[in-house]
């Protein structure tokens, strides 16, 4: 009697783990500045989700900016940083 192994397609196909993108609050940044430097960094980002972020770190002290793939989230981490603001990026869970 034979035994056939069936094979699941691509299951060898990695899948980029995600970062996350978290902006800090500081006490010198206009808030202005804050939301500028994000819609300009972060791609597809709203002024209302921009002021969002910044309000969530001005109250709480961290923000979620963007989840995505690390060389991206190196990428905006960067600029905001060169752009005075402080952020930082963790592993997403
Ligand atoms: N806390 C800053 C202020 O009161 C604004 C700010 C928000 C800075 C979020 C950095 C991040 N002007």
């Amino acid at each position: 009697m034979s035994v056939e192994t069936i094979q699941k397609p691509s299951t060898s196909r990695k899948i980029a783990p995600r970062y996350r993108v978290l902006l800090h609050n500081d006490d010198f940044n206009p808030m202005e500045y804050v939301v500028q430097v994000l819609i300009t960094t972060v791609p597809n980002l709203t002024q209302p989700q921009a002021v969002n972020i910044m309000m969530e770190a001005h109250n709480s002290g961290t923000a979620l900016v963007i989840t995505c793939a690390l060389e991206h989230a190196e990428f905006y981490c960067e600029t905001l940083n060169n752009h005075g603001l402080t952020s930082t990026i963790e592993p997403d869970e």
